[in-house]
Parts: C-alpha cells; structure tokens; sequence
C-alpha cells in the first residue's frame, strides 16, 4: 500500500486544482466530555448521544458558562456526519487537522485510523481504506488537553479533592483546548507531490531558485514560476533543478513580491498531479552582529504574539489575523514571533502577502520550573528531569514538523527551538547539543536558530550560549524586578549585563524578544503608577535608550501585541495585560508612543545607510 504513509507524511497546504480536491469540514461538529475515558466502550466512535453542538474551529473553552465546563481538563470528542463524493474513487482521501490541541486518535465509521500528539501542527488520517464513497460516513475524533512533563507545551495534570482533573500550566497562557483550526476532507491523486523545498541565490540582476520535489511516484516532474501578473518567467524539469529569473523583483520586508510556483507529475507524457504555491525570492543570512535580508541588514520592530480571541480562545480566526496585520503595520512593525508556538499556516501566507518577518516557535515552553513560579514554585531543575528522554522525542518530532511545513514561507526568518529554558544548569547542556545537532539540516535554507533566554539565563548564567545563531533575550526589569521607582536601578542592571555581552568575544546580533508591563487600559496616574498606561511608556523609553545605546541590539519585539487569557492566579488580573493593545484589539497610549518611534526608525537602523 505505497501510497497510504505517503499522505500522511505530507505536511503540504490543502488546495483544490484539476487533480486535488480540498474541502473544509469548518461548522457545528457534535461535541462530549468523557472524564472517565469510556468513549471507545460507549461506541462513541460511531456517534455520540445527546451531544451539544461546538463551533470548529474554536476551544470549547470560552463557550461555556459555567466554571467545570470551561476548565474541563481530559479526554472529550468531536464527531461530524461527512459526505464523501463518488468522484473522490481512485485518489487517496484524509481528514487534514490544523490543529487538535494537544493529542488526538481519529476515527472513520468506527475504525480507529491514526493518533497525533502535539496541538498547534497539522496532521492527516489517511482514511482511503476506511470511507464509504458517495454516503455519509461518521468522523470521530477523541481529543486529550491534559498537560505532562514530557510533553509540549510542558505542565502538570492535578486531580482535585472532588475527582476533577485541572491543567497547571508551567506556561503563562490559558490551555486552550480543541478542534483550534479548520479541519479538511483532501482527496489526492495516488502518485502525487508530497513535498517540495526551494532555496535561493539573488542579486539585482538574477535570481536563482534551487528546488526540490518529493515523490514516490516513478514520473516526470515539471516545474513552472510565473510572476504576479501570470506571465511564465522561468521553467525546469526534473526532481530537482534551477529556476533562473532575471531582472527579480525580490520579496522584501514590508515590500513583498510573490512569484508562484507550480509542480507538475507526469506519466507517459500525461500530467497525473499538480502542486502550486506563492513563494518569494529572498535571502536570509546572519553576519557578525547583522541580520540580513537579501544581503542587507534590517532591524526587527514587532511584537511577540499569541492566537488569542475572546470567545474562540485560541482558534484561528482570520478576522482577527486581518485586525491584527493591519494594527502592525499602523504601528510601523515588520516582524513577530509566533510565541509560543507555530500559528496557523493562514498566518504564514498573511505574513508573506505583507513583507512580515517571523520568527518561527515550536511549542518548547514551560521547560523551567521555576518558570512556573507564579503559579506555586516548583525548586528542581527542569533538565535533570526524568521525564527528559520522553520529552525531547516530542520535541523534535515537533521541530522536524514546524520546518517542514513552514520551509517554502518568504516570511519565516528564523526557527525559536524554545521558549525561555532553564539553561543556566549544566544538564541543559546535553539536552540543547542534540536539539541543535538533529535540527542542524531539516531546513535546506539553512535559516538560523535559536531560543529564548529568560530573565535567570544571562550573559553569566546560560550554559547554552554557544548554540543559537542569534540571541533572543526575554527581559523584565521595571516589572518583574526593580519595578516602579526602581525603574532607573532596572535600567542600570540591564546595562551592566549588555555591557558584558559587549566585552566578550561573541559577535551576533541580539534581538529583544519580550519585554514590558502589564498595563490595565484607561488606568492613568501622574506621577506614573505601575499598571497605569503612563507607566507602560516610561518602561518602553527606558527600554529604547538602552537599544539605541548598543549597536549589536537589532531588534526590538515587546511582549505582547494584545492582552492575552491565562490561568488565574494573583499575578494575573484576568490575564496578561501586557498589551500594546487590549484584547479586543484597541490601542492603550503605548500604541501611539512606539508608533511614532518606529515609523522613525529605518528598516536599516544601525547599519549606517
Ligand atoms: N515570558 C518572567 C513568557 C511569556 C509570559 C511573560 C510574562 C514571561 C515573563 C517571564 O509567555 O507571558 O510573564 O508576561
């Protein structure tokens, strides 16, 4: 049965042309918690009594009113009646999951068809041997939100006094859970395109596109690019080749260009499938302390993010992504990153219509206990774990996924393989040379890669400074230490350290990942008061003096774009306020105060021009 694995190892987006058909299944799906797992016993596999009807793709969360319901930590199942056309015989059908948070087993008419772990990727059931064509047929879905040690992104499960079970997060975001993005009926040719990598040289004069194919089936591959306007600028044959363009007009920050490409199969001289896709001719290097975008360096302005609506929690939600683009480019912004985890593929293909920068997270968070400390401390070192071995699978299986999806996206600049680890013990040593060894060639364009470096994890602390190609440095003086009047000691700290980093022999760039206060909208004070919208600005020009101030700094990303849901807690006044804008997606004075900044700022910043 070649062609059955085949499609499940595809990571390649839906589309629907004369030879693949893509629809989305997005609507009411049937939806049940099963807190004792006796789903399968029940025969929910084939259907579920008295459902109540869910919206996909959302989290179940927000929905409900009352608190068991919304906290529901366990297994619960989604299950929808789908119609599959006759004219679907002969190709290879799946059921393409955008996300099912955090591990999922799929069901056809019963039959248990594959499980997935890990909640923010795609995957697909190959369901070929499992439907009835031309009739309804039943898809299930068991659906498991609990959070582990050596899982991603990593917490505990507790179970309370009264049975219930309750997700603790070692992560600052509420464990929205769910069917969070569109699921697709797909239906493939057999011999077909599975995947396909490009990598790029260019000039003003000539662009050279390096592509890649992969297929199993024994045929000719043709390979096309066409510019905007539809007009054929290069072509080649073969699985593997060059596309020449001259005169390119290449994708530029906040300037893109799309060209498309498009993969044709070929059996006796007969076209049997056919892939396109927008890609942007670009480059991406790191030299000495710049970070270079067609060989010329830029300086980063955004934000870190989070998928985070009210109502659908952390489902995709397009109308928010078009808000939130155009709140980015109000404010003068060019990248993000997609803290704390790989967002939507619809995210991706937004970022490289409008010339963002992204930088790429695998959900590698909570890898610190004391991380957790907010929520109740836990004194261990999170590497010395015995949970690591199992851990580390996940995490690279997770890595191995993010880039092979995100690989052919202009927008994607880099890979954060971690968010904020506990590296500053000697057993995070191990743990980060295999992470960096095993992910060293899963990108052709060989992109850079690097992680997060929290508060504790500093120019002395970090055992792991070695490994990323460029610093992300997640820092909170003037909030989470030296806050209010003690702003002016903050500042002196983070000198001190930027000083030691300046006088050692690394030369990379460093780019400020997070920062910020937590900011309640419509709090004003003068003199300033922490949480008071004055008091957010004073934070972001005391972090912009000291940016101006070292020329290696090449990027300036403030947490958080919006408010975000988290846990509950005493730290937390119905989640992070750290907002540039509120949740809803309006602006607090901030807003105004970086968009006058950045809109002053050249994209080369820095680098003399
Ligand atoms: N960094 C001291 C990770 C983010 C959190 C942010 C915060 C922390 C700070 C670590 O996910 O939201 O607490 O605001």
């Amino acid at each position: 049965m070649k062609g059955l694995l085949i499609m499940e190892k595809s990571l390649l987006y839906p589309v629907t042309n004369a030879y693949r058909e893509d629809q989305k299944l997005d609507g009411l799906w049937d939806f049940k918690f099963d807190p004792a797992s006796e789903g399968e016993k029940n025969g929910w596999t084939e259907g579920l009594a008295d459902p109540i009807e869910m919206p996909v793709p959302a989290s179940f969360n927000d929905f409900f009113t009352d608190k068991d319901a919304r906290e529901y930590t366990g297994d619960f199942w989604y299950v929808k009646k789908v119609f599959i056309p006759k004219y679907f015989e002969g190709k290879q059908i799946g059921l393409r999951f955008g996300a099912a948070t955090h591990r999922a087993t799929v069901y056809v008419n019963g039959q248990k068809i594959r499980s997935h772990e890990g909640g923010f990727l795609p995957f697909t059931a190959d369901i070929t041997g499992a439907t009835k064509l031309g009739e309804e047929n039943v898809v299930a879905v068991k659906i498991n939100n609990e959070l582990h040690r050596d899982a991603l992104p990593a917490g505990d499960t507790m179970t309370l006094k009264n049975g219930k079970k309750m997700a603790k997060p070692f992560f600052d975001f509420y464990n929205y859970s769910g069917l969070n993005r569109s699921v697709h009926l797909i239906a493939i040719p057999k011999d077909n395109v599975y995947d396909y990598s490009t990598t790029y040289e260019v000039s003003d004069e000539q662009a050279t596109v390096h592509y890649t194919v992969q297929t199993d089936a024994q045929a000719d591959v043709k390979v096309s690019l066409a510019d905007e306007a539809g007009n054929v600028v290069a072509t080649a044959t073969g699985s593997t080749g060059d596309l020449v363009v001259k005169n390119p007009t290449l994708w530029q920050v906040r300037d893109a260009y799309l060209y498309t490409i498009k993969i044709q199969l070929l059996e006796n001289g007969t076209v049997v499938d056919a892939y396109s896709d927008e890609i942007g001719l670009r480059t991406i290097e790191i030299q000495g302390h710049q970070i270079l975008v067609n060989h010329k360096p830029v300086y980063l302005k955004g934000f870190g993010r989070h998928e985070d609506s009210i109502y659908a929690g952390r489902a995709f939600d397009l109308n928010v992504e078009r808000r939130d683009l155009n709140l980015m480019k109000w404010i003068g912004a060019n990248s993000y990153r997609s803290s704390h985890y790989p967002y939507d593929e619809q995210a991706y293909k937004f970022a490289d219509r409008e010339g963002i920068l992204i930088t790429d997270e695998v959900p590698a968070v909570g890898f610190k206990m004391a991380a957790a400390s907010f929520l109740g401390g836990l004194d261990q070192s999170f590497f010395d774990g015995d949970w690591i071995d199992e851990l580390y699978k996940k995490h690279i299986d997770q890595v191995k996924d993010m880039i092979k999806r995100d690989k052919n996206h202009p927008s994607v600049l880099a890979w954060s393989l971690c968010n904020e680890p506990d590296t500053s013990s000697e057993s995070a040593v191990p743990y980060f040379t295999k992470l960096f060894n095993d992910s060293a060639d899963l990108d052709p364009e060989k992109r850079p890669r690097t992680f997060t470096l929290n508060e504790d994890d500093t120019f002395e602390t970090s055992k792991c400074l070695k490994f990323p190609d460029f610093y992300l440095l997640n820092r909170y003086p003037g909030w989470y230490h030296k806050w209010g009047y003690e702003i002016s000691d903050g500042e002196a700290g983070l000198r001190a350290e930027l000083d030691e980093w300046k006088n050692s022999d690394i030369d990379k760039p460093i780019v400020f990942s997070e920062y910020g206060a937590d900011t309640e909208p419509g709090l004003h004070k003068l003199p300033s008061i922490m949480w008071s919208e004055e008091y957010q600005i004073e934070l972001l020009e005391m972090f912009n003096r000291v940016f101006d101030s070292y020329d290696f700094i090449r990027g300036e990303q403030p947490w958080n774009l919006a408010d975000f849901q988290t846990v509950e807690g005493n730290m937390r006044v119905n989640g992070n306020k750290k907002g540039i804008f509120t949740r809803d997606r309006q602006p607090k004075a901030a807003a105004f105060y970086l968009r006058k900044r950045w809109n002053s700022l050249p994209l080369s910043y820095k680098s003399g021009k």
